[in-house]
């Protein structure tokens, strides 16, 4: 394990024993030792792609400059309250999308004695966030923009969300309504904002900079988490559950999935018709008959496709910023996710 990923567990470890000693709550050993179990179920089994990057960005940002102890502490402990987001999100997120496994093991809510305790655990875990920022951060000059950027992120996600679950009820009814700029404006506020803005804005307030000034590399971000998100569609149906850790559930769904929406592009009359009777059914024969016709379009290459088209634009983008710094933290985050397997 590298330097920085096993310095990064520690503060995990040192965080959580903050958050069952919290003296806001009388903790009893059972209320303890359910949140101990939540929080190892939930929030440090992923890829920590997130949170390792606002580590990997704030030194980016330092050109070199070696970075103290307590820096590297504190954009561990942002990096760790993305981690956190994310577990909240996910714990409910597969509830809402009737999810089976999640990071190879079942989804929380799916285990025995926790069913819909989840909702409750989802807000524990948001709730840890702002704690862990006021603990830490508190008196910090950039504390206000920070508490600001997280409320301001999750409110955009949770109306992608939103927006990914309210969809479903007007393609159940006319699945034409699925198109590419209903799928962008989905995937950019439930996805793009939280897994690609936050770690680099979190990086830009500790290094002083205020994000007005960084429009640009926003926009940069989102239309990296945009690519980021169809590869997790693509995903859902042809990743393997063992390497993906998860099971997919989109075409069951019925989601505005990119496969979905390339597929209506692609289809003639009568492969619309096959689609519509079978595309949001749980029954697998109809999800297998789904699959059958993305492969007689050719889906694969459509995407892989759409995988170098974007990756050559954002690269584009990236070398036209005037920065050199703020170019290697963009690149840097792009190389972890190009042509990505799970
Ligand atoms: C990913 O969608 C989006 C989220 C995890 C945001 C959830 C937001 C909430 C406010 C709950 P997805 O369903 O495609 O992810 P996955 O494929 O990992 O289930
Ligand atoms: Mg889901
Ligand atoms: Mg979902
Ligand atoms: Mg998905």
């Amino acid at each position: 394990m590298s330097d920085l990923k096993s310095k990064f567990l520690e503060v995990y470890t040192s965080l959580k024993s903050e958050l069952l000693n919290d003296p806001a709550f009388e903790f009893t050993d059972d209320s303890r030792q359910w949140v101990d179990r939540m929080l190892d179920y939930n929030v440090p089994g992923g890829k920590l792609n997130r949170g390792l990057s606002v580590i990997d960005s704030y030194k980016l940002l330092k050109e070199g400059k070696e970075l103290t102890d307590d820096e590297i502490f504190l954009a561990c402990a942002l990096g760790w309250c993305i981690e956190w987001l994310q577990a909240y999100f996910l714990v409910l997120d597969d509830i809402m999308d009737n999810s089976q496994t999640r990071r190879g093991q079942p989804c929380w809510y799916k285990l025995p004695k926790i069913g819909l305790i989840a909702a409750n655990d989802g807000v524990i875990l948001r709730n840890h966030i702002p704690r862990i920022l006021k603990k830490h951060f508190k008196g910090k000059p950039y504390y206000v923009d920070l508490l600001d950027l997280f409320n301001e992120v999750e409110f955009q996600t949770a109306c992608g969300q939103m927006i990914d679950l309210i969809t479903t009820l007007e393609g159940e009814k006319d699945l034409s309504k699925y198109s590419i700029s209903l799928h962008h404006r989905i995937v950019q506020y439930k996805t793009a904002y939280y897994s690609f803005y936050l770690p680099v804005a979190c990086a830009l307030l500790m290094a002083g900079e205020n994000l007005d000034n960084h429009t640009d590399v926003k926009n940069i971000l989102i239309e990296m988490g945009t690519y980021f998100q169809v590869q997790d569609d693509y995903l859902d149906c042809f990743g393997a559950p063992e390497v993906i850790g998860k099971i997919g559930t989109d075409i069951e769904d019925f989601k505005c999935s990119w496969l979905v929406v390339k597929a209506m592009e692609l289809s003639n009359d009568e492969q619309k018709k096959f689609l519509k009777e079978n595309y949001g059914k749980a029954d697998p024969t109809c999800v297998a008959k789904v699959k059958e016709l993305y492969n007689a379009l050719h889906l694969q290459g459509a995407f892989e496709e759409y995988e170098s088209k974007s990756y050559e634009k954002l690269i584009n983008s990236i070398e036209a910023h005037p920065s050199k710094a703020v170019q290697a933290v963009l690149k840097s985050f792009l190389a972890k996710i190009y042509k990505r397997q799970k």
